[in-house]
């Protein structure tokens, strides 16, 4: 991912936050401080465009967990949680959107990270699959213009990431930022992947592949052998061993969560 083409990623998402009446920026709730986008929250204060924050993958998350969630942000702005994809709290999403809505009809573009749910929760709006949707991040391209109902006007857009976090790999795979199979060593995002993990939820990986090891490094082996990750000779392919991890993460088939409080400014 070159600096430029972010640079000229932002610039379009400025020129769709400029156009819109009100903006749903979308977090994952397995990590919200790490999918939450300070820049955009920035430039949207700058702007003067009030701001919705859509909590999604609920159904990830314990529900006592999510309201500690909806409250400590609901201090900032307006905040709901919703399972797009299971359509939870999705009446209360249009309900919200009605009652900031600057104007009738109103414009509302949906920003974030890549993989947060922007183009499912697109989809629900409308009531039928109108934006492709894709485990892979960086599936939406352009933005998309929808009309979803007469009063409503969304607008898909592309996740976002900042350049100047690109570097870290790891952090980038929990903002979904990243298709591990493009990773020329997804090795070692895995294993500082494997370390938030478990530091969050010791039991992640008995709960979903029925083994675990101390060192994430052994970890890789015994997920890669149980897979049947194999080399020629009967050596585990550890680099596929750290795809299919991430690829867990990004499924939803690996998960945490934590309180807000317990890490950075959150
Ligand atoms: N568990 C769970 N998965 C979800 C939910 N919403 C969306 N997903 C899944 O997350 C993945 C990404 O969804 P998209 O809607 O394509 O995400 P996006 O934000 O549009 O992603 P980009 O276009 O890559 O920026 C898909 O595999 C969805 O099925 C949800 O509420 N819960
Ligand atoms: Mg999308």
């Amino acid at each position: 991912m070159s600096r430029v083409s972010q640079a000229e990623a932002w610039r379009r998402v400025r020129s769709v936050l400029e156009m819109s009446d009100l903006v749903l920026e979308v977090i994952d709730s397995r990590d919200p401080v790490e999918t939450r986008n300070k820049r955009v929250e920035e430039l949207l204060n700058k702007l003067g465009k009030p701001l919705i924050i859509v909590i999604n993958k609920a159904d990830l998350v314990p529900i006592e967990v999510l309201k500690e969630w909806k409250e400590y942000l609901g201090r900032e702005h307006p905040t709901v949680f919703i399972s797009a994809k299971n359509r939870l709290g999705t009446r209360k999403l249009i309900v919200s959107i009605k009652q900031h809505a600057p104007r009738l009809p109103v414009r509302v573009s949906v920003v974030g990270y890549p993989n947060v749910g922007k183009s499912t929760i697109i989809n629900y709006l409308k009531g039928r699959h109108v934006a492709e949707t894709s485990p892979v991040p960086g599936w939406t391209i352009g933005e998309q213009v929808v009309r979803a109902k007469q009063w409503l006007i969304v607008i898909d857009t592309p996740g976002v990431i900042p350049p100047e976090e690109v570097r870290d790999e790891a952090l980038l795979i929990i903002k979904g930022a990243i298709d591990p199979t493009k990773l020329e060593d997804p090795v070692l995002p895995a294993v500082k992947l494997i370390m938030r993990i478990k530091s969050f939820n010791p039991k992640a990986f008995m709960d979903r592949y029925g083994i675990d090891a101390e060192d994430p490094m052994e970890l890789l082996e015994l997920v890669g052998r149980k897979r049947g990750l194999l080399l020629k000779g009967g050596k585990v392919n550890i680099r596929e061993a750290a795809i299919a991890v991430i690829r867990d993460w990004i499924l939803g088939k690996l998960t945490y969560y934590y309180r807000p409080g317990v890490i950075g400014n959150a």
